[in-house]
């Protein structure tokens, strides 16, 4: 299925008309490695040679795992206009989320720092604040006079221009909280009210239209786009006659007769041979003792409860949901060529993580298993030379890297306290060493969760659990209050209650644990070391940003 040409063909690269030549990149990157003296940011894109700058379109889905692209040989999912864009960009194959939950994600995603450092979550108490706000990368590109636009799930919840979105944005149509498959009646996506089409994603397509229609000519733009899709909320809710709990997904969503027809939402997948997980419905003591993860808290949740009955119709809709985020793609892509946009514009596909649908016995997210953690990355730069098109990377990269990325494709110099690195060098393959591993946390402590540190190297992943205290009170949080305080999330002279080691080589789908076998102690013990090296120095970091902050703004961190 194909809903629209390829939309950018054959892009022709001027190299008069590039943007950076290798000194420059070099003169760049080194830029990030100065420390700002004061407060003040300092555009540094007077030293590239273009006389216009980039836009920037960053689009984020919410819970679509890694692989889900017809070109990534999924066998089921086509998308043809993603698959476009990943053949003319270049796709990261070990992109990771820090934290595999909405919002500490999303606001990584906007700062470049771990949930530990910026402090927001849904275990925290912790309102970003607008100082924080102000190191964003929507901020700091609006301050260097981009314009900017946000569209869908804000998804922070907790921030300083909460109902006036134009405090943050020169263009806003977005939403707080969840929108529902048909979300025009909710209360909270009023914002759409006007919009010719009643299904969420279209109305996220009509929206980027919208915009494009608004920016003005003298600025370079930057919008952020967030997907409700293919969240589960969203498949939920296809059919709201279905109501919530043990009904939900026992029902094609076709038999509403709103999708019947429709060319995504009805008949689409639904002849395809789908293998559901092999351990759908199965005892996930032998993956997680109960004494770490209570299972009752994921079960309960909305549509997390994949059943031998429930999880066929889960992936349908599920690989539906993706197809129509596609689809949208493609017309944002025939519009920037319309609109002679589209040699200008780079392109950044994410996701706020992975999702488990049936694994382990499982739904949900928040563990630091790859199903969870990895996440699609694909970045479309119009100015990439044709022989580094199309290219897999395999580095380890992480969500704190798409800010930094944002912030050069902008010629904006990086606070010195993000945490990520740009991955431009990684396009241009200007600098061969990168990190060896990346560190993982969950910090959410709802539903049962454990709190939850990892560290992922290529072939090796060690995980480490802490005791959540309010589960043998019967709390299904941390705390009385629902909420950590610092020293609960510092785990330094922390003993954990559970480990694993997978060998992720010969056991991708992270299976057996080997932590327990004598023959692995070797290695993990370098991999414990990695780990507590990884967590002591996150706390460091994390002084150090607060210090910035209230260096800066004679401000306390906290409010
Ligand atoms: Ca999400």
């Amino acid at each position: 299925m194909k809903y629209t040409d390829p939309p950018f063909n054959e892009v022709s690269i001027d190299m008069k008309e590039r943007h950076f030549s290798r000194r420059e990149f070099l003169w760049i990157a080194s830029l990030g490695a100065v420390a700002m003296k004061s407060g003040c940011l300092q555009q540094v894109n007077r030293h590239f040679p273009t006389k216009k700058r980039l836009n920037i379109i960053f689009l984020l889905t919410d819970d679509q795992r890694a692989r889900t692209f017809s070109v990534s040989d999924h066998p089921v999912i086509k998308t043809p206009n993603l698959d476009w864009l990943a053949l003319n960009g270049v796709r990261f194959t070990n992109a990771f989320v820090t934290d595999p939950t909405c919002m500490p994600s999303r606001v990584t995603f906007l700062t470049g720092l771990y949930e530990r450092v910026h402090g927001v979550g849904f275990s925290s108490e912790h309102v970003l604040t607008q100082k924080q706000w102000s190191y964003t990368y929507p901020a700091l590109l609006r301050e260097n006079g981009y314009y900017t636009g946000f569209i869908g799930k804000f998804g922070v919840e907790r921030y300083p221009f909460r109902g006036s979105g134009l405090k943050g944005f020169d263009f806003w149509r977005g939403h707080d909280g969840w929108a529902s498959f048909f979300p025009k009646t909710q209360t909270n996506c009023q914002i759409y009210k006007d919009s010719k089409g009643d299904i969420i994603t279209p109305i996220m397509g009509e929206s980027m239209e919208r915009f494009l229609d608004s920016c003005p000519e003298d600025k370079p733009f930057c919008l952020s786009v967030s997907f409700s899709a293919p969240h589960g909320s969203i498949s939920g809710s296809m059919v709201p006659e279905e109501g919530g709990g043990d009904k939900r997904m026992t029902r094609p969503a076709n038999e509403n007769i709103r999708l019947q027809d429709h060319p995504v939402y009805g008949k689409l997948y639904r002849d395809s041979n789908i293998d559901i997980p092999i351990e759908c419905g199965t005892d996930t003591d032998s993956h997680i003792p109960t004494y770490v993860l209570r299972q009752e808290g994921r079960r309960q949740t909305y549509s997390y409860n994949y059943t031998k009955e429930t999880c066929l119709e889960h992936h349908y809709r599920y690989y539906q949901l993706i197809t129509g985020v596609d689809r949208a793609v493609g017309q944002l892509l025939d519009s920037l060529k319309k609109r002679g946009l589209n040699n200008n514009t780079v392109i950044i596909f994410s996701s706020d993580h992975g999702l488990l649908m049936g694994e382990y016995g499982m739904g949900g997210k928040a563990l630091l298993y790859d199903l969870t953690t990895k996440i699609p990355l694909i970045i479309y730069d119009p100015t990439l030379p044709k022989s580094k098109r199309g290219k897999e990377n395999d580095a380890l990269v992480v969500s704190t890297d798409v800010a930094p990325t944002i912030l050069e494709y902008a010629g904006i110099r990086p606070p010195e306290f993000i945490q990520g690195q740009s991955l431009i060098k990684l396009i241009y393959d200007l600098e061969s060493n990168w990190r060896t591993d990346i560190f993982l946390e969950n910090l959410y402590t709802g539903r049962f969760n454990p709190l939850i540190e990892a560290v992922r190297e290529k072939n090796w992943k060690y995980v480490r659990y802490f005791s959540n205290p309010g589960h043998s009170k019967g709390r299904e949080v941390l705390t009385r209050s629902g909420y950590y305080v610092d020293e609960d999330v510092d785990f330094q002279d922390k003993v954990p209650v559970y480990e694993q080691l997978f060998d992720l080589e010969t056991d991708p789908y992270e299976g057996r644990n080997l932590a327990t076998s004598s023959e692995y102690a070797e290695i993990l013990n370098r991999l414990r070391k990695r780990c507590e090296l990884h967590s002591s120095q996150i706390m460091v970091e994390k002084e150090k940003y607060r210090m910035a902050l209230k260096k800066r703004f004679n401000c306390k961190f906290l409010r």
